[in-house]
This record gives C-alpha cells, sequence and structure tokens, in this order.
C-alpha cells in the first residue's frame, strides 16, 4: 500500500510538474514564437486539459485564438480538418425532426447555403406548443442579467415592465432540465446538419436561452450587441437559434454578415487581426457593404443555424422585448464551455430515444 501511493505521488508530482513546464512554454511562446507554433502548443494542451480535466486551460484557448486571429482564419480551418478525425462522421440518412423529415438531398442544400453564407434559415417554424412550454419556463426562471439590476447582482427573474438590464441569460444547469429544451436538444436534424456541415460528429456543447430586454438606449457589448466574432468551441462549431417570440425590426433582430465566416477573407483580415473584439457598425459596412447586413427578423418559432466564426450581433430592442434559445454543436475537445453539466432529470421521452441512439452527442450531459 506504501508503495502505492508514492507511486501516486509520483504520478501526482510529475504531473504538476509537467503542466508547469506547458505553461512556462506558452508563456514563452505567448512572446516571441510565432502563430503556428503558438497554435501546436496550444493544440498540445487543449487536448491535455481536455483529456486530464474535462476542459481546455484558458490560456491555451488563447493561443488558439491569436492564431486563428494572426492568420485570417486559416490556422482554425486546418486544425477543424485534424480534429474531424476523433469523431468520424456518419453515413448521411433521412431524418426527421421537430420542423418535419429531411432528406439528405435536403440536408446537403442546407449544408451548401451554410457553406456559401454562413447562415441558414428553415422554411418551417417551431412547433407552436414548444415556444409556448419554452416561454413559460423562462418567464419563472432565474436569470443572470448582463448587469446588476439595480443593487442585485445574482440571479433574478427577468421582469418585462422593469428590466434594469440589457440581457437575462438563464443558466444553463436550469434550461437543460426543461422538457421544451430537452425536445430542441433531442431533434435529430440540427445534429445531422451539423454534422454535414462540420464534417464530423458534434457534441452539444452548450444550450443558452435568453432575454433580450428593452432597455437602455445605446447597444452594449455585454449584450453582444456590437458585431464580433465568436471563439466558443475551435475550430469549428454551429449554432442553432430559435425565436421563441415575434421578432420584427424593433424587437433586437439578430444580424449576422453574409459569407463573413469564411477564413482568409480579405475583408476580414483587419478585424480579425485586432483580436476577441467588438466592431462598429460603420466599419463592418465599409468592409462587407451594407447589403451583407442580414437582419433576421421573424414570427415566434423562426430557425436559423449559422456559423459564428463569421460577424454577427444581435440588436439593441427599441419596441419589444425577445426571447431565444441557442444551442451550440461542436466539436468538445477545445469548448472552453466544455465542463461537464450532467442533466439531473430525463423528462423528455425524445430525448431518451437520442441518447440511446447517438450518445457522443450528449458526452458533456452524461
Ligand atoms: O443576441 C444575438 O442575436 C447575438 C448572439 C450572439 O452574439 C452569439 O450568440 O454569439
Amino acid at each position: 500500500m506504501y508503495g502505492q501511493g508514492k507511486m501516486e505521488r509520483n504520478a501526482t508530482r510529475t504531473n504538476l510538474t509537467l503542466i508547469k513546464l506547458l505553461g512556462r512554454i506558452g508563456r514563452l511562446a505567448h512572446k516571441h514564437l510565432p502563430f503556428p507554433v503558438k497554435g501546436v502548443l496550444g493544440v498540445v494542451q487543449g487536448l491535455y486539459g481536455y483529456y486530464r480535466h474535462g476542459q481546455i486551460s484558458h490560456a491555451a484557448w488563447c493561443q488558439l485564438l491569436e492564431s486563428h486571429c494572426a492568420s485570417n482564419g486559416r490556422f482554425t480551418e486546418h486544425l477543424k480538418r485534424v480534429i474531424a478525425v476523433s469523431r468520424p462522421q456518419r453515413r448521411p440518412a433521412p431524418v426527421s425532426g421537430l420542423l418535419g423529415t429531411f432528406s439528405v438531398a435536403e440536408q446537403r442544400k442546407i449544408v451548401d447555403v451554410l457553406e456559401r453564407d454562413g447562415f441558414y434559415r428553415f422554411d418551417a417554424l417551431m412547433p407552436a406548443d414548444l415556444c409556448d412550454q419554452i416561454e413559460r419556463f423562462a418567464q419563472r426562471a432565474p436569470a443572470e442579467p448582463d448587469t446588476p439590476v439595480g443593487d442585485i447582482t445574482s440571479l433574478v427573474i427577468y421582469d418585462p415592465g422593469n428590466p434594469g438590464a440589457r440581457v437575462f441569460k438563464i443558466p444553463e444547469r436550469f434550461s437543460i432540465a426543461e422538457a421544451g429544451v430537452q425536445r430542441l436538444m433531442a431533434d435529430e436534424v440540427f445534429v445531422a446538419v451539423a454534422e454535414m456541415y462540420l464534417k464530423s460528429l458534434p457534441a452539444i456543447g452548450g444550450v443558452d436561452i435568453w432575454w433580450s430586454a428593452r432597455y437602455g438606449n445605446e447597444p452594449a457589448s455585454s449584450a453582444a450587441q456590437l458585431f464580433h466574432f465568436d471563439f466558443d468551441a475551435p475550430p469549428a462549431w454551429l449554432k442553432l437559434f430559435v425565436y421563441m417570440t415575434d421578432v420584427g425590426p424593433d424587437n433586437g433582430p439578430h444580424v449576422y454578415v453574409k459569407g463573413s465566416h469564411r477564413a482568409n477573407l480579405i475583408s476580414a483580415r483587419a478585424f480579425r487581426a485586432r483580436g476577441y473584439t467588438r466592431i462598429d457598425d460603420k466599419e463592418i459596412i465599409a468592409a462587407f457593404g451594407r447589403d451583407a447586413l442580414m437582419s433576421i427578423t421573424g414570427p415566434r418559432g423562426t430557425v436559423f443555424m449559422a456559423d459564428t466564426r463569421g460577424f454577427h450581433k444581435g440588436t439593441l430592442p427599441t419596441a419589444g422585448h425577445r426571447l431565444i434559445a441557442q444551442l451550440l454543436y461542436c466539436s468538445p475537445v477545445f469548448n472552453e464551455h466544455g465542463v461537464a453539466r450532467p442533466i439531473s432529470e430525463i423528462v423528455e421521452p425524445a430525448l431518451e430515444t437520442s441518447l440511446g441512439k447517438m450518445p457522443r452527442v450528449y458526452d458533456r450531459f452524461r
């Protein structure tokens, strides 16, 4: 027994030394090494973090981000092909879900649009009963405001009459226990589209539901109301968005810059080189043209998917609020929000079925 304890202590010491060494190399790399080397070190540190702790370290994630920015997205594009090998794509097949049945040819058409434009809006709407279910849940769920509401810095119930902040995000631990949200998570169509787009079996890497309130006179960075790109789960991901309330021009529609997701895009180079910052509307219009700004309005139940490597933002609601649900489909390895979040109870039979059929999609929730 004594011998085993000693071995464990030695192994822990070796691990700590390794972590320290990687940290030191990382800091050195940060200052002196060219971006491809920084990127590769980020990958190695990221893999270590994922397999050792179930989560990439923030430092490794920053190195991947730097390489993405310095290479105008090319580093990430190459990494996408490499990382796809760890979760091979299944053979495409027709799938059914909340929006109906989609043949392989229909899925291909959606993916062609995603590859060209960076986003795709579905023709069908989500069933009204699902929107009802999720809206009722969001009306009573504690949510995190983007700025303190009065003196309150903790969770609050969103009050549409007197919001006090711009955005109210429902913590994922509450959302994933909700039947309507579990129905969304169970949907095989969105998994299949993401899989064909990413050329790899995705995992659901995050579930976000939030209110965008009519509050304040200026768009705010804290509410993602200025143009930016995401880097949630490098090297590749696709986000599903569902409007749970009607969204007209005054309810804070999502705006996506068509085609801006592509790597090595000349118009994106200067913005990406700035790093993870917010960008002024005027600059985006000057670079991509006004016609590239796609403001997505639609009735409740409107569904779209977007590669948010492209530039996008939510707008500031000026007349009425917006409730939106978002699911992130990605490779789990470098997901910055990757920490495991087991679902306390499966209340939706469709999720039970999907878990049985494609367990790896739910790696983070088991
Ligand atoms: O509120 C919105 O529509 C923008 C959301 C956003 O920026 C994001 O999901 O990354």
